[in-house]
């Protein structure tokens, strides 16, 4: 892969609506990403191999738990830093993001605001070092978009609870060490279990044959007759709404992460615009090349507002699922198509791995399904402003 020549686009100057910390963090990912994921990415992703070397580093930038109070080994941070950090990692990879999403947003936050002091003393210190790795354990084969119909489910045995069922798709799960599941009990209530590597008849088969998020690991969770202690039951939120909760904190994080991703592809495409040269021109003075290079630049402008303006609400608790929905609708859309249109800026090049441009372009197409599909979080939005749901 070619050297990492990477300068973040700003065009509205909106680092002049930064703090200088929110700044300091930003760049200490943006240096790391640069350090330690470039050089690295490329081959891990045509490997089809999640880089766990890259872990530590992850910590130590605090992408593991940004928000998650210090006191539990999290940053303590506020919901704008989050986003930052999220973004130069997605520009790096979004597998490597996925993997600190789903440690940060999906495990330690259940654990975090539904789970009991024992629990957050026992885990959480470990997932914000990444000592241990967590994975989410929502969708199943027979139900994605519609997780409340799941089958997972447990039973009361007195002094442990017997948990049957599969998940699939699940990220992070070939290697995790401990997994937030969700299931039902007996009366058909969902609830969260923390499972752990080890316990008998928990199995995480790898799902392989991806041309997506290949440096990303994804699994199954199967459990047949796992004998889970009563107190890995997450005991303050039940229903459907607690999963739901987790996703609002890691769609916001996914909606910062695409900015990075739509950055890093607007700058490849800038610099070889200028670079190659077609009819003794650079193809950037060619209008139909500038046209591509204008729109990028003003989508990805109205990405980063939108997000800042949803991490101010996000910071005062003001933030609305729907309102959530939205940025992550908009800005993966908008990073999908900017990944298209750059890729066809380089021509031929823009298939190869010297370029990141085409392994963006194919880690979008999954981050565009998960965590709510695009056409979800269109009725997500369709509900919120008609009162109507298209779901029931
Ligand atoms: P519905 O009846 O609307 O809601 C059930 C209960 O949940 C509450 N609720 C929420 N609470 C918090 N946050 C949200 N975003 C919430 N949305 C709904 C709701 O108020 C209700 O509470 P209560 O107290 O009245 O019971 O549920 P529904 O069955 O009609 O479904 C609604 C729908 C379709 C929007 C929802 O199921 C949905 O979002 N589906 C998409 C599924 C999804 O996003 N799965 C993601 C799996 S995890 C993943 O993809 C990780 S990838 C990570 C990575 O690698 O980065
Ligand atoms: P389906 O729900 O079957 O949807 C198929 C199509 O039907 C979609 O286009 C959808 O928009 C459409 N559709 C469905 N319902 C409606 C409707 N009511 N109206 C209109 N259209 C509709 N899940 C986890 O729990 N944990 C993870 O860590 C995780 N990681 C993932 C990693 C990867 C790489 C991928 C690809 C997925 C991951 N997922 C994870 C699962 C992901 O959240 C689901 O794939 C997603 O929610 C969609 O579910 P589905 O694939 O079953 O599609």
């Amino acid at each position: 892969m070619k050297p990492d020549l990477f300068e973040a686009p700003d065009y509205y100057n909106i680092d002049d609506l930064l703090t200088e910390e929110h700044k300091l963090i930003r760049d200490a990912a943006r240096s790391w990403v640069k350090r330690d994921v470039s050089p690295i990415i490329e081959e891990a992703a045509q490997e089809a191999k999640f880089p766990k070397s890259i872990i530590p580093g992850l910590a130590e930038i605090g992408a593991f738990g940004p928000y998650i109070p210090e006191q539990y080994g999290g940053a303590g941070l506020d919901q704008i830093s989050y986003g930052l950090i999220m973004q130069e990692i997605e520009r790096g990879d979004s597998g490597v993001r996925s993997t600190a999403s789903v440690q940060s947003s999906l495990v330690m936050y259940p654990i975090w605001k539904y789970g009991n002091e024992e629990q957050r003393n026992k885990y959480l210190p470990k997932l914000a070092s990444g000592e241990w790795m967590g994975s989410f354990g929502l969708t199943e084969p027979d139900h994605g978009s519609n997780p409340g119909g799941m089958v997972t489910n447990f039973k009361d045995k007195g002094d442990h609870y017997l948990l049957n069922g599969a998940k699939m798709w699940i990220s992070n799960s070939p290697f995790c060490d401990v997994a937030v599941v969700w299931a039902k009990n007996e009366e058909g209530r969902i609830h969260g279990l923390i499972v752990e590597r080890g316990m008998e008849g928990f199995t995480t088969p790898e799902t392989h044959n991806k041309w997506s998020l290949r440096a990303s690991a994804t699994g199954e969770l199967i459990f047949q007759d796992v004998k889970v202690p009563k107190e890995n039951l997450l005991p303050n939120k039940s229903g459907l709404g607690a999963p739901l909760g987790c996703l609002d904190s890691a769609r916001y994080g996914i909606a910062w992460g695409v900015i990075g991703a739509a950055m890093d592809c607007y700058d490849t495409a800038l610099r070889y615009s200028k670079e190659r040269i077609q009819f003794g021109k650079p193809i950037g003075q060619f209008q139909l090349q500038q046209k591509k290079l204008a729109e990028m630049i003003t989508e990805i402008t109205k990405a980063q507002l939108l997000c800042l303006r949803l991490g101010q609400l996000k910071n005062e608790n003001k933030a609305t699922s729907a309102q959530i929905s939205m940025a992550k609708r908009n800005n993966v859309d908008m990073a999908l198509k900017i990944a298209r249109d750059a890729r066809q800026m380089l021509g031929g090049m823009g298939i190869s791995g010297e370029y990141s441009i085409m392994r963006h372009m194919m880690n979008l197409e999954s981050v565009v399904t998960y965590e709510g599909t695009h056409d979800i979080h269109l009725l997500i939005t369709g509900l919120d402003v008609t009162g109507l749901n298209a779901f029931k």
